[in-house]
């Protein structure tokens, strides 16, 4: 009886999510290519002798990094989208941000200290506070790093990821020397994880995008590498609504229960707040669904 009962139960839900993820969306998801991006670079190094080495340079749709770095210095350069005028890029209705680009790396050496030198693309976004519906106030930057290369005292992974302080690094790739490879990422689910593992929240409304970029980094070691890429281009789709983003939001953690560090997880998508995602919440959103203001107050984690 219990198991006929859940099973009812279970199939009304389904029902009632497919009803709510067709309803009303005549354009299901808008692309905004390119966005106002500009190609930039940025090195960081500490210049005291012995001098560092760290270059790039841009052929048509190509760039080049060198680093040479020694220890006690920190360095890195780094190449790739930057939004124009450093104006960061909202990141309230996007479903999807991906970047695509070809990787070789030339050469890659060091010596003794390893332990922080890697090769990664990355993406800082400016977060608030992350504990709504306090006001963020739009002042702390969050780094979210994919790994494609390791020095071998990095490369040793528990799980795919480590997070803290400002940023999760991920377990992206271990690409060989001198092998080219294509890359197509989004990175919002690694934004949110990001997030999620450093504030308890993924992307909310005041959130904001301000540069992803390919960089070599190395602190306190005796590296030098190169590292090349091709047609580099960072491209968002944005949900048509807040409302088709919230159905989205609720249809993803669809069965989670409360676990700040799952990729399933999302406390948005808990609209009454009883750390469960499920038949309630959708029926909560479906008497709210064609109110944009509550729908976006809602993925902003906000109760009404
Ligand atoms: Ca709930």
């Amino acid at each position: 009886m219990k198991a006929r009962m859940l099973t009812a139960i279970m199939l009304v839900a389904v029902l009632l999510a497919c009803v709510f993820s067709q309803k009303s969306y005549a354009t299901y998801k808008q692309n905004i290519t390119p966005l106002a991006v500009r190609r930039g670079c940025e090195s960081h190094v500490s210049y005291s002798p012995p001098p560092l080495i760290a270059t790039w340079y841009f052929v048509s749709s190509a760039a080049q990094m060198h680093l040479k770095a020694q220890p006690t210095y920190y360095g890195n350069v780094a190449t790739g989208d930057w939004w124009v005028n450093n104006k960061p890029y909202p990141m309230e209705n996007v479903s999807a941000l991906v970047a695509n680009v070809t990787v070789v790396i030339p050469g890659a050496t060091h010596s003794g200290n390893d332990n922080t030198y890697q090769l990664r693309m990355a993406i800082a976004m400016v977060v608030g506070s992350g504990i709504p519906p306090i006001i963020q106030n739009n002042t702390t930057t969050i780094y979210t790093e994919l790994d494609f290369w390791d020095s071998p005292s990095l490369d040793q992974w528990n799980g795919d990821w480590v997070v803290g302080g400002d940023v999760a690094r991920f377990h992206f790739d271990d690409l060989p020397l001198r092998r080219q490879r294509d890359y197509s990422v989004d990175f919002v689910p690694y934004i949110e994880r990001t997030l999620k593992g450093l504030t308890s929240y993924g992307i909310l409304m005041n959130d904001t995008l301000l540069e992803t970029y390919v960089v070599i980094e190395s602190i306190n070691s005796t590296t030098e590498s190169w590292v090349a890429w091709n047609n580099y281009a960072t491209t968002a789709t944005l949900f048509s609504s807040y409302s088709e983003h919230l159905n989205s939001t609720i249809l993803k953690a669809w069965g989670a229960t409360y676990d700040p560090l799952s990729p399933n997880w999302n406390p948005a998508a808990d609209i009454n707040k009883d750390k469960a995602v499920n038949i309630v919440d959708m029926g909560i959103y479906g008497k709210h669904y064609q109110d944009e203001t509550w729908c976006k107050q809602a993925l902003n984690n906000y109760l009404p």
